[in-house]
């Protein structure tokens, strides 16, 4: 049997364990990024690890997410970002400069390398043929600090693509698609990887955006393979060089197969409020529109861009919509400043903000109360986009812009527009003006710290019985925008936990730190895919400051399970998922006998106090992460392999 793409990259960066063994393994990890929101915890740890030189042949640290300035939380991270970038050696990308999915793209994502980054959205560089994938800040401090990361071997799914995109179909469609058929939860412990004819006609930001999507079916990461579109692509970015060919045997084994038409496919929407609520555009009943958003990681590329540029040109945005566009990156916004595109659009009545995520993250332009705002992002998770009564539609650039024109959610295809045709620069533009290439030279760095970054929550050893009240009973697809979230008033305090623990579980019940404090913490019960969605390991520490102890749920997302782990908060699987039911708010909790029972695969048995039942609960993971648990954390195991060391020594 011939060698998936995921294994041969797997094999040229293996440091240890078996591919074959399918349990765990250690990577070398070539590159790392960070952004902002996720990276001031990253170098905060660093810090705590007394790294003194980080072991990646390239790691950068972008600024995209935490932009608005209101107040000087925002400049004070950037600040202790900049300051770290250079003590350590990182590249730093400067507010302004783009996402730094699309920056990495565009600037420095190899072929056959593995890129970790503190975002979830890292599988954007799947689209050039390499493996990215998202992780917490603490793994990625780590793979900085140890140039490894210790991957729980996923199982790999083939997407066969066959056939062509009809006309007015996009990359985004068929991201919508894959997630109709796979929903939120269907590619967790897979990494996608894509085959077969139809991909030739895919470009690479064409395949970016589908890998990008990748992380909504909560996939570990996605990858195309690196052929002559990827080598086209980094020859019109002046980086040659880093071509390498890579693509799967043809008798590759995988673990699953699945073959999509791509001229199946018609231009599709997620309705709210979440990305997987997928149907045709055309049997979306008529939707008048207040909002249109264009950008995001997704779908902010120059061909997005200058697709939207030429359908809006000559025309004007519907009196009734706000259409608001923020590039992928400042070499995008220059060539079409430079080309004429960008006049077009400020014609039409668009607004252009600065290159960044933006109303992705909430960053601004909150729709109106009660307002329906179409979006090419990647997630319309209720309240995401700033208001929590607006309803958000994800969409093509191509159904973004024609909508924007019309006024209702329309099918482009329907709309008897021009379709745009795109031809690429022979060369994209790569000033680079943004980026802080390190010094060769060193020396001391000072970390600039301001008011607002205060120390991060640090957790105790496990003791050998928990006793508590269950603070919560959640539902199913739970996402880390629920348990911690974000937007334009918050995210300023992602360097500050207690600021942040005030908002824990906002989206669901006001009084949730009330809960914890009055209780001293607690435990929680959530369904399948607890933790779905972003990277941000703040929906693990707000609650280990807030003294959670233990998850108890149906399933994990894998980022969010490590998280908790590195946290030394106990991430306990359901065994007969129908006993979810045994346990309400309230209830009190008894696990006894830890240490033994998070042995891998044991069964641990969490008693209801007030109701006199049991759940039968398991820990899933290796034995170093009940070592981790068993400490208290990632730091704490740390502290103690070291003090081991010094003891052998
Ligand atoms: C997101 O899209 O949800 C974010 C904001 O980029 C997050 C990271 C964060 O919460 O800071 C992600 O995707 O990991
Ligand atoms: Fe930024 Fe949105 Fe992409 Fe997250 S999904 S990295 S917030 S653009």
């Amino acid at each position: 049997m011939g060698k998936s793409l995921t294994y041969k990259i797997i094999e040229i960066n293996m440091v240890s364990g078996s591919a074959k063994q399918k349990e765990e393994l250690t990577v070398k990890v070539n590159q790392t990024l960070t952004q902002d929101s996720t990276g001031t915890m990253v170098y905060l740890k660093l810090e705590a690890m007394g790294v003194k030189n980080i072991k990646t042949d390239l790691s950068v640290a972008y600024i995209d997410h935490n932009t608005l300035q209101t107040g000087f939380e925002n400049a004070d991270d950037h600040a202790f970002i900049k300051s770290a970038a250079a003590k350590y050696g990182i590249i730093y990308s400067k507010p302004g400069n783009g996402i730094c999915h699309q920056l990495h793209l565009e600037r420095f994502g190899k072929p056959g390398d593995i890129l970790l980054g503190s975002d979830s959205h890292t599988p954007t560089g799947g689209g050039l043929g390499m493996l990215a994938i998202g992780a917490g800040g603490l793994d990625v401090a780590v793979a900085m600090a140890h140039g490894i990361y210790t991957l729980k071997i996923p199982k790999v799914m083939n997407i066969e693509l066959s056939g062509k995109l009809q006309p007015w179909v996009s990359a985004k469609d068929v991201a919508l698609h894959i997630l109709k058929l796979l929903t939120v939860k269907g590619g967790v412990g897979y990494i996608i990887e894509y085959s077969g004819e139809g991909i030739r006609n895919l470009s690479v930001t064409d395949r970016a955006t589908i890998t990008n999507m990748g992380a909504e079916v909560g996939a570990t990461t996605s990858i195309f393979p690196s052929d002559e579109a990827v080598r086209d692509f980094l020859v019109r970015q002046g980086r040659e060089e880093d071509y390498i060919p890579f693509e799967a045997d043809d008798d590759a084994e995988y673990d699953k197969k699945l073959t999509i038409d791509l001229g199946e496919i018609r231009p599709m929407a997620a309705k709210p409020h979440s990305p997987d609520n997928v149907d045709e555009v055309r049997n979306i009943k008529r939707v008048k529109v207040d909002q249109v958003a264009i950008g995001s990681c997704t779908n902010s590329s120059y061909t997005d861009l200058m697709k939207t540029a030429a359908i809006l040109k000559g025309k004007r945005v519907h009196p009734d919509v706000s259409l608001v566009i923020a590039p992928g990156s400042s070499n995008i916004l220059k060539m079409m400043a430079d080309n004429g595109a960008l006049g077009d659009l400020l014609a039409s009545g668009a607004r252009i903000i600065e290159p960044a995520c933006g109303p992705c993250i909430g960053m601004g332009q909150a729709p109106r109360s009660g307002g329906i705002s179409l979006r090419t992002f990647n997630r319309n998770f209720r309240g995401r986009c700033g208001t929590d009564t607006a309803e958000v539609y994800l969409v093509s650039p191509e159904t973004a812009a024609v909508s924007a024109l019309t006024g209702y959610l329309t099918s482009p295809d329907e709309a008897g527009v021009e379709k745009p045709v795109v031809e690429l620069p022979e060369k994209f533009a790569a000033y680079d003006g943004y980026f802080i290439f390190p010094s060769e030279k060193r020396g001391n760095t000072e970390l600039v710290m301001g008011p607002n970054i205060k120390p991060f929550p640090v957790n105790k050893p496990l003791p050998q019985k928990l006793e508590c009240k269950l603070l919560l009973k959640v539902g199913d697809n739970i996402t880390t925008d629920d348990i911690m979230p974000s937007n334009a008033r918050l995210l300023p305090y992602r360097s500050n936990i207690p600021e942040l623990s005030k908002y824990c579980f906002s989206t669901i019940t006001k009084d949730f730190r009330d809960r914890a404090q009055k209780h001293g913490g607690g435990f929680i019960l959530g369904g399948e895919n607890y933790g779905q969605g972003s990277s941000r390991e703040h929906a693990a520490l707000v609650p280990l400051y807030l003294g959670i102890k233990a998850i108890i749920a149906k399933s994990f997302a894998r980022i969010h399970k490590d998280n908790l782990i590195n946290s030394g908060i106990l991430p306990l699987v359901i065994v007969d998922k129908n006993q979810y039911e045994l346990f309400d708010e309230y209830d009190e909790i008894e696990i006894d006998n830890i240490a033994e029972s998070i042995k891998n695969g044991n069964i641990i048995k969490v008693l209801n106090k007030t109701k006199g039942s049991e759940i039968l609960c398991r820990f899933e993971g290796s034995e170093t992460d009940a070592e981790i648990l068993r400490a208290g954390g990632y730091l704490n195991y740390m502290k103690r392999m070291e003090k081991g060391a010094e003891g052998d020594a």
